[in-house]
């Protein structure tokens, strides 16, 4: 088997994707999730004008050293770019090979581990009783977990509080939008809303919490124990990471579970954190990691540590990408939780699949390889259009982390 072409195809179904389709000689087709938030074409450019002449007349079955080639052989290594374009190759080929042998991703990871993905969704509110109003919702379609993010008081808005629907999108067509941040408000708030979630909800719910990091190591610490008593099931991007270190400090002072790694793309983001037990979860996905291939040998260390996955599931990775979280999740031994919010129906209508939700777990079904297709006509129906983060700023007009 060869490839013989492949492309990148650049849509906007509500929301923009990137999508890498390669083709082989036997006219089959694997598809691999391209995707960076507010960066998409910087990553369709990395592939069409570097990485797919590459491939042509390649094996597409050799994914390990392919994956090598294309990690080592650029000289530069790592980076969201780079490695969102290298994880849109290797789900790419390993979609082709379920395809090739008629067989599942999740056989070809080692077989189903567990019924289905235990999932989490995004209750949010503008305020604690809208937040948990939204929480009703999800525990009425079946959800076991959900992450529950509410307006602080002062701010005009803040991460994680949507439309009031199920579909959160945190990108805005145009120039970023600047919004405003308060610490001081925020570490007010959080407890509140996780007090009133207990009392009203209960004690079966799984209830999580994303910081988005935007708190020091101390702040953190002093949120993690004042959440103590609400029995979270795991606290999010307290701070931020590229100081592995920090989270020690974090972790000497709470019990709380700590989650991290939607941001990060490789394993040295987070072999600290790991190996000295500073997290709980991690959470890197299988398209800015680099693929299934790295995902695994991340999650093998992981397991090593009592640490399990979480991959991030955002609306802004396609369904290429949460099909191969499904398939991963299923066959991985120290699968935690996986995060989903739902695509809307535009998007589904373009990336048909065939993973379900059903009572709280995801299944990423039975079909060849990882189970989506992409309808090029309905996606040309949809072109790129200019969208980004908002930009975030203290009430001083410090710029500050989103
Ligand atoms: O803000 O994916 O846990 N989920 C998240 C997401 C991120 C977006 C950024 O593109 O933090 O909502
Ligand atoms: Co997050």
């Amino acid at each position: 088997m060869k490839i013989v072409d492949a492309k990148v195809v650049v849509c906007s179904p509500g929301r923009n994707f990137a999508t890498l389709k390669v083709i082989t000689d036997e006219g089959a087709h694997g598809l691999g999730d391209a995707t960076l938030n507010g960066r998409e074409l910087a990553v369709a450019s990395y592939l069409t004008d570097h990485v797919i002449p590459l491939l042509l007349g390649r094996d597409p079955s050799r994914i390990e050293d392919l994956w090598h080639e294309l990690h080592k052989g650029a000289y530069w290594r790592g980076g969201p770019v780079t490695m969102s374009a290298i994880g849109a190759v290797d789900l790419a080929l390993w979609d082709l090979k379920g395809k090739a042998l008629d067989t599942p991703v999740h056989n070809l990871l080692g077989g189903a581990a567990r019924r289905g993905v235990t999932v989490y969704g995004h209750a949010n509110g503008t305020d604690v009783d809208a937040a948990l109003d939204a929480a009703r919702g999800y525990l009425d379609l079946g959800y076991e977990a959900v992450r529950l993010q509410c307006g602080v008081p002062g701010l005009d808005r803040t991460y994680g509080v949507g439309r009031g629907d199920l579909y959160y999108e945190p990108a805005q067509e145009g120039m970023p939008l600047q919004e405003t941040w308060s610490t001081d408000a925020y570490l007010r708030m959080v407890p509140e809303l996780f007090a009133a979630a207990r009392d009203q909800l209960g004690w079966e719910v799984r209830l999580l919490h994303d910081v988005h990091h935007r708190l020091t190591p101390i702040e953190a610490a002093r949120l993690g124990k004042s959440l103590e008593d609400y029995g979270l099931t795991w606290l999010e991007d307290a701070v931020p990471a590229e100081l592995q270190e920090g989270f020690r400090l974090v972790r000497q002072h709470t019990t709380t579970p700590l989650a991290v790694g939607e941001v990060f793309n490789r394993i040295t983001d987070c072999h600290t954190l790991i190996t000295e037990q500073l997290i709980d979860y991690i959470r890197v996905t299988p398209a800015h990691i680099g693929g299934l291939t790295p995902l695994l040998r991340v999650a093998h260390l992981a397991e090593l540590y009592h640490v399990r996955t979480g991959c991030h599931g955002p609306t802004d990775l396609s369904p290429v990408n949460l099909a191969a979280s499904a398939h991963f999740g299923l066959a991985v031994h120290n699968f935690g939780l996986q995060e989903y919010m739902r695509h809307t129906p535009e998007t589904d209508a373009v990336f048909p699949h065939a993973y379900t939700f059903a009572d709280g777990m995801l299944h990423p079904g039975d079909a060849p390889g990882l189970g989506v297709d992409l309808d090029e006509d309905a996606a040309a129906a949809h072109p790129y259009r200019p969208a980004y983060l908002p930009v975030n700023r203290k009430l001083d007009g410090t710029v500050h982390s989103w």
